[in-house]
């Protein structure tokens, strides 16, 4: 019996524990298991090759005979009745982890015997697991969570169950129990009750329809539309493998800066193979909406959201995309933002655009994500507080189905950012949380950065706004409560592409993996979440975990360090963000590095206290205290917040000029600092993957001395500061760095 829906449809590399026995080669998966074991065995780097398209997926034999045992004797069996298609793919991806990581193929049975197995199913599906379960389960699991639990099967046979109430849970419950497993847990006392604390976990695809990804750094788009919808490309069902592995349950396939053609029957087509793909991995398709579509595709003279001929084409156009997906999650629309059409273009407001497009979906049951990332150079205002004062007085205006999405911080993904102000201050509105899991400015597909320390000060920052403790991650994820904030969503930009191993950098596939497992439950640690990653895609040896680990977290403040220490912003080179650029003041101001560092002789910094912008008076008057006082502002936002002489006292007893060098010179030193840990690890890892770290690691410490030498040299003529013992002297002059251009930066919007 073949329950594996993908091995019928020729399934992918990711199917065989090395890509090269793979193509179409039927080697039974017991003698394939051998063969692997007997090249673990014999532990020599150079002969393995795994081209990381497996990510953390890849089931290899487990290494511990102990742990391989115990989980042998357990999985004598898939016990499984249902018909699903979620519970399927569960069922599928069960076979293909054991088959992998035991070297057993397990058989499929409709009951639980006296030989135990893993029963896998819902709880209305399957009368054998409704008595299993205990009666507080069901109230712990709502409609995506799962019970994982091992029994004694009465007669001494362990038993693992996999309970939820809906196909999607149990996959969710088939991933969580692999990941245990994988992870080096044993099955005795296995007892996992979990859900999603935030009902809606996006990826948002900034891909074009020629296939170039506005900041993508890991190749072209996935989605290979030309070839679409007849061609259906493997790669289509392990994206979505990955993506619900880790929670995530909606993709927007289109860039916001949208293109209207992505609305039109020929490429309808093509979304709804997309989504006939994803729907058993529980994965909601949404799509940009272009503002102007009505007058680009529909031939109308004007896309004013209160035209009643502009409504209709939108009911018209929404109806049309249900025939083709009849589960469409909604539209994601960046609106007069970046030179984006929208409402405004009309004199109407951004509820008046949102209300419109909401209106056509409610009935299907579809969501828009409208996004608050707007700003305009015309304005005087901080750009950092426009996006408040546009949206925070249309609170309470918008319809029950609009999420107003917003960006972390109040600039741009920048390094470090406070959170954004309009977080809980829009208590009668569903918000959306914007992270950017590609690393526009932090190194893209180049550097290494483990983004979720920073995801977490953000998730885990108290707005205060209604009382302590209302973090951010409260406020998006949202409860039944009557007076409690409207349960909202959590989007990522993706970092994924045709690249082989999806992220470019091996390492950036764990931004993937901790943006899922975060967005799944904010309250995970990132120590936690990077620790599993690891073992899943490297090992579970201590000695290849450990420094695998700490390098994860030492990598997002060594990156803040080397390019944009205490609260910098802002300060990358125009157009491609990859280098330095301090120094660009041309063009409009708010997309300067002046704008925003507003060094002089006197100091450095944004004053965006109530005697500077007054940004500070965004927030909550608790936070406002904290931010605006600059003994109590954490230095991380420092220079954020104020504007500060170069010889200003810190904490360390530095001054600040001394510090602001010292954090450049402690950047690349921790950088420096891994290349030695890395190649420690070379007999441990994958030759290919060990190799191609190590390219990356050697180029990562030479540009963050770029970073180093090219800010300081220009902050230096404000200071007139010589460098502080320790830190290195710069190998050119100013002009030198200032007249380094980059060409063809992947991902440069300009350049595509
Ligand atoms: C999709 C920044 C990026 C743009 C991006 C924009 C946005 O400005 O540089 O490439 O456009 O953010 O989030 O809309």
């Amino acid at each position: 019996m073949t329950l594996n829906p993908l091995a019928r449809n020729n399934r992918p590399l990711i199917f065989h524990p090395r890509s090269q026995l793979s193509m179409g080669v039927c080697v039974s998966m017991r003698w394939m298991w051998i063969i692997c074991l007997a090249l673990v065995g014999l532990n020599t780097g150079g002969l393995r090759a795994d081209d990381g398209y497996r990510a953390w997926l890849r089931y290899d034999p487990l290494d511990q005979v102990s742990q391989r045992q115990a989980w042998t004797s357990v999985v004598t069996g898939l016990v499984c009745r249902e018909d699903d298609p979620s519970v399927k793919v569960a069922l599928a991806e069960l076979q293909m982890g054991f088959s992998g990581l035991l070297g057993i193929d397990p058989s499929v049975r409709p009951e639980v015997s006296g030989s135990g197995g893993v029963l896998i199913g819902t709880i209305d599906g399957n009368p054998e697991i409704a008595v299993r379960l205990r009666p507080e389960d069901a109230d712990q699991i709502g409609s995506e969570g799962y019970v994982v639990r091992t029994y004694s099967n009465g007669n001494g046979k362990p038993l693992v169950m996999i309970a939820a109430r809906s196909g999607v849970g149990v996959l969710y419950g088939a991933f969580e129990l692999l990941r245990q497993v994988q992870t080096g847990v044993y099955p005795h006392g296995l007892d996992k009750v979990d859900q999603p604390k935030i009902g809606l976990r996006m990826l948002n695809h900034w891909d074009n329809l020629n296939r170039t990804v506005e900041r993508g750094y890991a190749g072209f788009s996935l989605w290979e539309w030309f070839e679409l919808p007849d061609y259906v490309s493997p790669r289509y069902h392990d994206y979505a493998r990955l993506s619900a592995s880790v929670g995530i349950n909606a993709t927007v396939l289109t860039n916001v800066n949208a293109n209207a053609v992505i609305l039109t029957e020929a490429y309808l087509e093509k979304v709804a193979t997309l989504a006939d793909v994803f729907r058993p991995y529980g994965i909601r398709v949404f799509l940009t909406a272009r503002f102007s579509a009505p007058m680009e595709i529909g031939g109308l003279e004007t896309a004013d959201p209160l035209d009643p001929g502009v409504a209709a084409w939108w009911q018209a156009k929404v109806e049309e995309i249900y025939r083709h997906v009849p589960d469409f999650g909604g539209f994601l629309v960046k609106a007069n933002s970046e030179g984006q059409p929208g409402p405004q273009d009309y004199g109407r407001s951004h509820a008046d655009g949102a209300n419109m497009l909401a209106d056509a979906l409610a009935p299907h049951g579809g969501s828009v994500m409208w996004r608050a990332f707007v700003y305009a150079a015309e304005i005087e205002m901080d750009r950092a507080m426009q996006a408040y004062a546009e949206f925070q007085p249309l609170d309470g205006t918008f319809r029950p189905n609009v999420f107003i999405q917003i960006k972390n911080g109040a600039i741009d993904f920048m390094p470090t950012e406070p959170f954004h102000p309009l977080f809980g201050a829009m208590p009668k509105t569903r918000q959306t949380l914007e992270l950017q899991i590609t690393q526009e400015y932090l190194g893209a597909s180049i550097h290494l950065a483990y983004l979720a320390p920073m995801w977490k000060n953000c998730l885990d920052a108290d707005t205060r706004v209604a009382g302590e403790g209302t973090t951010v991650a409260k406020v998006i994820a949202g409860s039944d409560a009557d007076d409690g904030y409207l349960p909202g969503a959590i989007a990522g930009v993706a970092n994924t592409g045709s690249n082989r191993n999806w992220t470019g950098h091996p390492m950036a596939a764990a931004n993937w993996y901790a943006f899922g497992r975060l967005a799944w439950n904010p309250d995970l640690s990132s120590e936690s979440v990077a620790e599993e990653w690891v073992r899943m895609t490297f090992s579970n040896d201590a000695h290849v975990v450990t420094p695998i680990r700490e390098m994860l977290m030492e990598s997002h403040p060594a990156v803040v360090d080397y390019m944009m220490p205490l609260g910098l912003h802002h300060i990358m080179a125009w157009d491609h963000h990859y280098g330095p650029g301090p120094w660009i003041d041309e063009g409009r101001p708010d997309w300067t590095a002046v704008y925003y560092h507003r060094a002089n002789a006197d100091g450095i910094g944004f004053d965006r206290t109530v005697s500077g912008s007054g940004a500070v008076s965004q927030y909550h008057p608790d936070v406002a205290g904290i931010f605006g006082d600059v003994d109590a502002c954490p230095e991380r936002y420092l220079l954020w917040f104020h504007h500060l002489p170069w010889n200003h006292p810190m904490a360390s007893g530095n001054d600040l000029w001394d510090e602001m060098c010292l954090r450049y010179q402690r950047g690349v030193d921790t950088v420096g600092s891994w290349l030695e840990v890395w190649a420690g690890l070379e007999s441990s890892i994958d030759a290919q993957q060990h190799n191609h770290v190590l390219r990356l690691l050697t180029r990562q410490e030479r540009e963050s001395r770029w970073w180093r030498d090219a800010c300081l040299s220009y902050f230096q003529a404000f200071s007139k500061r010589p460098l502080p013992e320790g830190v290195g002297a710069p190998g050119h002059d100013l002009e030198y760095y200032r007249n380094l251009r980059l060409r063809y930066v992947p991902g440069t919007p300009s350049e595509q």
